[in-house]
């Protein structure tokens, strides 16, 4: 297992549009296991594959309180979206940044499992904003696009700031 690097927005590598994963084979398992040290360890609760510059449609997250509930989601898709909710988010790739995005209060998602295998998953609260925050990072949008744009520019020169500090 081994921590990955998570890219720091303004990254343009964060802006680019994830591939569909072709086979569920060792080498996507050994990222799914990375994925999942590199995520508890930050802490977070969800990470993009398009976050640690993997451009393939692989999520993983853990939303459980006693973080011991890993959920993989391989080529996901919302299929059905109703009603809204808002709610304060971060984002591993905007560290120190917390802001309110609206989205969807409940969402139905099919993906494949770590085995490849289909599932359709039903969400809400919480996981739902998750799943619907990564699934925005793999078609290469970060949550800071859903705020005006005097509120983005701020937060672009804080963090091009911060990231020239490390
Ligand atoms: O994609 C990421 O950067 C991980 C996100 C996942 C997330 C974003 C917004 C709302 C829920 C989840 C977070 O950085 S994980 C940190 C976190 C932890 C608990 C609640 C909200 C955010
Ligand atoms: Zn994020």
């Amino acid at each position: 297992m081994a921590t990955l690097t998570i890219l720091n927005y303004p990254d343009p590598r964060l802006h680019t549009v994830a591939k569909p994963v072709q086979e569920v084979n060792d080498e996507i398992h050994q990222l799914v296991n990375d994925m999942a040290e590199t995520m508890y360890a930050a802490p977070g609760i969800g990470l993009a594959a398009t976050q640690v510059n993997r451009h393939i449609q692989l999520i993983v997250i853990d939303s459980s309180k006693e973080q011991n509930d890993l959920l993989v989601l391989i080529n996901p898709k919302i299929v059905v979206k109703s009603g809204t909710q808002d709610y304060e988010e971060g984002c591993l790739s905007v560290p120190g940044v917390y802001e309110m995005v609206t989205r969807a209060e409940k969402i139905t998602v099919e993906a494949l499992d770590k085995q490849g295998k289909k599932f359709k998953l039903n969400a809400e609260g919480l996981l739902a904003v998750c799943i619907q925050h990564e699934i925005d990072h793999l078609l290469g949008k970060v949550f800071v696009e859903y705020l005006s744009p005097l509120k983005r520019n701020r937060i672009k020169t804080k963090m091009i700031k911060q990231n020239r500090q490390k």
